[in-house]
């Protein structure tokens, strides 16, 4: 884009624009997919709105009263699920949905028209650091329905994550980004509060080949494996066998701030097999509304994401809220990461 003497830019594209023009690049495309983002950009706008709130809460007395609607106050995260439901329910472009917040799938209303997408969501990942005012954010993804007829089921959200048609995640932080790829690039647009529009700020994003960091929770060396251990090592330059440029150390406890800052300025996040529990979950982030959305973003940015085993596009999830160790970031990283645990386990 050409910015005039003045400093404005000559073309100011919308995420709205930025959409259509994608669907004229996809023959045959129908709207319907196009306006299922417009609809979830929309209910980013409103969370994001009120995630700006959230420290205001307790001041202005709202938590647990009643607000000046006269709607009972609810938590941000209970806020985010709702929102995304409810602006998506009505749209007759999705057949179900499944979210983080909710135990089993979410059907549309019988009085509005059913669609042929499916709509998976973590509606705030991090909300626990929202009293702490760290960046969290929402994570989604969209699958075609496979089932052929009558209502969509559960089986309708377990699917792979190579067969998304479409992820992306929304950053609530100093500014709020929304960050989305259709398979055709990854594409990251900056809201502006002033206009309510996200504007295009990050076109075709591209994982820098250079790392810079490694985010990981080393609080809990002691649970981890020989592999995660020797991998950590190699990545701070402490492996005399394999000697490296030391990373830098950055976790912010958030996984959507910690992944998008990777995105950008090149680096691998991590969270290991989870051995606190042994006869727990191998993992502690979720399949299909974390992990699948962010590796298919990842992949379409020139990156990779594994479980330390497998990539995490091929997984086929078994239960809605699986989990699992997720590796995600640089390629030449998850794949070292690979390496260690196949020689040395997790
Ligand atoms: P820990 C937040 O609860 C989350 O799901 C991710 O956003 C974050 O990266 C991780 O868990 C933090 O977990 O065990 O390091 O506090």
């Amino acid at each position: 884009m050409n910015e005039r003497p003045n400093g404005i830019r000559e073309e100011i594209i919308t995420i709205e624009r930025y959409i259509l023009d994608q669907q004229y690049t996809h023959p045959g495309a129908t709207g319907a997919f196009t306006n299922l983002l417009y609809d979830i950009a929309l209910a980013a706008k409103i969370i994001a709105r009120e995630t700006t709130r959230a420290g205001l809460v307790e001041i202005l007395g709202l938590a647990g009263k009643m607000n000046i609607q006269g709607e009972a106050q609810m938590k941000l995260d209970v806020f985010a699920n709702e929102t995304m439901v409810r602006m998506n329910s009505y749209t007759g472009r999705l057949a179900l949905m499944a979210s983080e917040e909710v135990p089993g799938v979410i059907s549309i209303p019988e009085e509005y028209s059913a669609g042929r997408y499916i709509l998976v969501f973590d509606p705030l990942d991090g909300s626990s650091n929202i009293d702490v005012n760290v960046s969290i954010g929402t994570i989604f993804g969209v699958y075609r329905r496979i089932t052929k007829e009558g209502p969509a089921t559960e089986a309708d959200c377990l699917q792979p994550g190579r067969d998304l048609v479409a992820a992306g995640y929304i950053i609530y932080g100093s500014s709020t980004m929304m960050i989305y790829s259709t398979g055709n690039g990854v594409h990251g647009f900056t809201l502006d509060p002033g206009v309510g529009e996200f504007l295009l700020s990050h076109p075709n994003i591209r994982i820098p080949d250079k790392a810079k960091y490694f985010s990981v929770n080393q609080g809990y060396e002691k649970y981890w494996g020989e592999g995660v251990l020797r991998f950590t090592r190699w990545l701070q330059g402490m492996n005399e066998e394999d000697p490296r440029e030391p990373l830098s150390g950055r976790y912010i406890g958030s996984l959507v701030a910690d992944f998008h800052r990777n995105l950008l300025a090149g680096g691998i996040y991590y969270y290991p097999a989870d051995r606190r529990k042994p006869k727990g979950p191998r993992g502690k982030l979720r399949l299909l509304y974390e992990a699948a959305p962010l590796a298919f973003i990842a992949q379409h940015a020139g990156g990779y994401a594994s479980d330390g085993q497998q990539p995490i596009l091929d997984i086929l999830p078994e239960s809605l809220h699986q989990r699992v160790p997720l590796y995600i970031g640089n390629r030449d990283l998850v794949e070292k990461a690979e390496e260690f645990i196949a020689a040395y386990g997790e």
